[in-house]
């Protein structure tokens, strides 16, 4: 089924989060991209925003929006940054990083004030995993032994992502490997452990990070707070 009314319905409901002036942490996706499609209305409206775009993709849709963008060495006083998930648990977990933006996403998210997940309902998941691998950003210096690392402690398997039939490169040269796992318990207490193992750059899981959930449903659109 097309999925891109609830994520539109979702991201049409994020616009009553943003107010003129305001810096937007500006996430990577397809359901990122009904949002800042739908900031561009609002822009064509006379307000005024900025945002901090978490990949070359999101940037190009800003700027055609009308939304100036901040560059690296900016100061990033984002108020509300609006982002897609992969899944999200009943604690607001989630897993991120399909896109393999995750390590931008991130840093942005913890940045914000507040941060707002966008998704369609069928992101919503009882526990993490399974459904879904947890993509690990990981730096190309002896990725092999890092994957082993995670293997042995995740006792799962671990695919290096591919493009075009080569490695995939984040936008800071690295690396995503795909870990499988048929149920992640505790995700906060595996992030923690992942961050342990040197070759680990950013994992996809974002543990306490959302403030606000949208959810698109056939029923209408759910609004919650964590
Ligand atoms: O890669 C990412 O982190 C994306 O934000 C992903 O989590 C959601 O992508 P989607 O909105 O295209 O489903």
């Amino acid at each position: 089924t097309d999925l891109s009314a609830y994520k539109r319905s979702a991201a049409l409901t994020a616009l009553d989060y943003v107010k003129d002036g305001m810096v937007l942490g500006l996430g990577t996706g397809s359901t990122a991209k009904e949002f800042i499609m739908a900031l561009g209305t609002k822009v064509a409206a006379g307000m005024k925003l900025r945002g901090v775009s978490t990949s070359r993709e999101t940037a190009t849709l800003a700027d055609r929006s009308g939304i100036v963008l901040l560059d690296d060495n900016d100061h990033w006083p984002i108020d509300v940054a609006v982002d897609g998930a992969d899944q999200v648990d009943p604690s607001f977990n989630l897993i991120k990083g399909g896109g393999g933006a995750l390590l931008k996403e991130k840093i942005v998210a913890v940045s914000a004030k507040q941060f707002i997940v966008l998704i369609d309902y069928t992101k919503r998941v009882p526990f993490l995993g399974k459904t879904f691998p947890l993509p690990i950003e990981v730096i190309s210096f002896g990725w092999r032994n890092t994957a082993r690392a995670i293997e042995a402690l995740t006792r799962s398997r671990v695919v290096l992502r591919e493009q075009a039939g080569a490695p995939f490169r984040t936008e800071s040269g690295n690396l995503i490997v795909d870990t499988h796992m048929a149920r992640i318990d505790n995700p906060r207490e595996l992030d923690a452990a992942l961050h342990h193992i040197p070759g680990i750059v950013e994992t996809g899981l974002f543990i306490d990070c959302a403030d606000v959930l949208i959810v698109g449903t056939p029923q209408g659109v759910e609004t919650y707070h964590a």
